[in-house]
C-alpha cells in the first residue's frame, strides 16, 4: 500500500521504550513511509565515530538530551533528505524549542502519542536487544530473535544499548516527565494529537491502524 497524493508528515511521541520504534516499523511497512528516528541516526554516528558521534556519545550513554542547537540543525537537515517522500518522525522533537523549530520548518499533519505505564517500560528495557545498522529491535519473550544474539535479517550481532542500564533508564524517564511532556501539549493545542493507551504494542497497533487507515490511504 502506498500513500496517495499529498506527502504526509507524521510524528510519533512516547516515553523511552514505549514502543515508538516497534509501532513505527509496522507503520512503515503498512503505509510505505520513511522512518526518521533521531536516536537511530545518532547511534549510527556514534558507531561510525563521526565528529557528531563523538560530540553526542556521552549524552546518549548517560540518558541525557543532546543540546537543542545540535539536534535542531541535525534533524532539519535529515528531513530535507527525505522531503520527496511521506515520513514518520520518531524521537524528535523532545523539547518545546525543538517543536517550535520543526513547526516553522515542516508543520506536521498527524501526531501519535503512545501512553504506556512506566512499570511496563522499566521491565521491557531489561530484555531489549538492537541491531544497530538497521535500528531493528527485539525483546526476549515478545519478538525474540530467531537465533540468540543475532539479527533475523542479516545474521549480524545484536547489542544492548548502554542507555538501557537501570541508572540511565531512570534519567531518561525523569527527563521525559520534566522536559518532553510539554511537547505533547504543544501538539494537543494545535488539535493534531491522538493518544493511544496500552500495556503492549499489540494492544496499541489495531487502534493506531484504525486511526491511520483513513488518513494515510485516502489523501
Ligand atoms: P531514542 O532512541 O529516541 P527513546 O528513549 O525515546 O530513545 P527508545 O528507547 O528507542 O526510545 P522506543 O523506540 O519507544 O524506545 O521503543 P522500542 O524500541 O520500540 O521498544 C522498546 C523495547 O520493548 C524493545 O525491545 C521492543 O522489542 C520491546 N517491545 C515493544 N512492544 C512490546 C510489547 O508489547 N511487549 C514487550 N514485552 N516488549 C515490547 O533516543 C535515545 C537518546 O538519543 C538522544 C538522547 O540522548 C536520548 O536519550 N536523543 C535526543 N536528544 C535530544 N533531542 C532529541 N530529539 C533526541 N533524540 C534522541
Ligand atoms: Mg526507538
Amino acid at each position: 500500500m502506498t500513500v496517495k497524493g499529498k506527502l504526509l508528515k507524521a510524528l510519533i511521541l512516547g516515553a523511552p521504550a514505549s514502543g515508538k520504534g516497534t509501532i513505527s516499523s509496522r507503520i512503515v511497512k503498512k503505509y510505505n513511509v520513511e522512518h526518521v528516528s533521531s536516536g537511530d541516526k545518532l547511534r549510527d554516528h556514534i558507531e561510525k565515530q563521526t565528529a557528531l558521534g563523538k560530540e553526542v556519545k556521552s549524552y546518549l550513554n548517560e540518558g541525557k538530551l543532546v543540546p537543542d542547537g545540535v539536534m535542531i540543525k541535525f534533524m532539519i537537515a535529515e528531513l530535507k533528505k527525505v522531503d520527496n517522500r511521506p515520513w514518520l518522525l520518531d524521537g524528535f522533537p523532545r523539547t518545546v524549542a525543538q517543536a517550535n523549530a520543526l513547526w516553522k520548518e515542516q508543520p506536521v499533519d498527524v501526531v501519535l502519542n503512545l501512553v504506556v505505564p512506566f512499570d511496563v517500560i522499566i521491565d521491557r528495557v531489561k530484555s531489549r536487544w538492537v541491531h544497530l545498522p538497521s535500528g531493528r529491535v527485539y525483546n526476549i519473550g515478545f519478538n525474540t530473535p530467531k537465533s540468540e544474539g543475532k539479527d533475523d535479517v542479516t545474521g549480524e550481532d545484536l547489542i544492548q544499548r548502554p542507555d538501557d542500564k537501570p541508572e540511565a533508564v531512570q534519567k531518561r524517564l525523569e527527563i521525559y516527565e520534566q522536559i518532553t511532556w510539554p511537547v505533547i501539549n504543544f501538539y494537543r493545542e494545535k488539535g493534531i494529537l491522538k493518544e493511544f493507551e496500552g500495556r503492549t504494542s499489540d494492544e496499541i497497533w489495531p487502534k493506531a491502524t484504525a486511526y491511520l487507515d483513513p488518513i494515510f490511504l485516502k489523501v
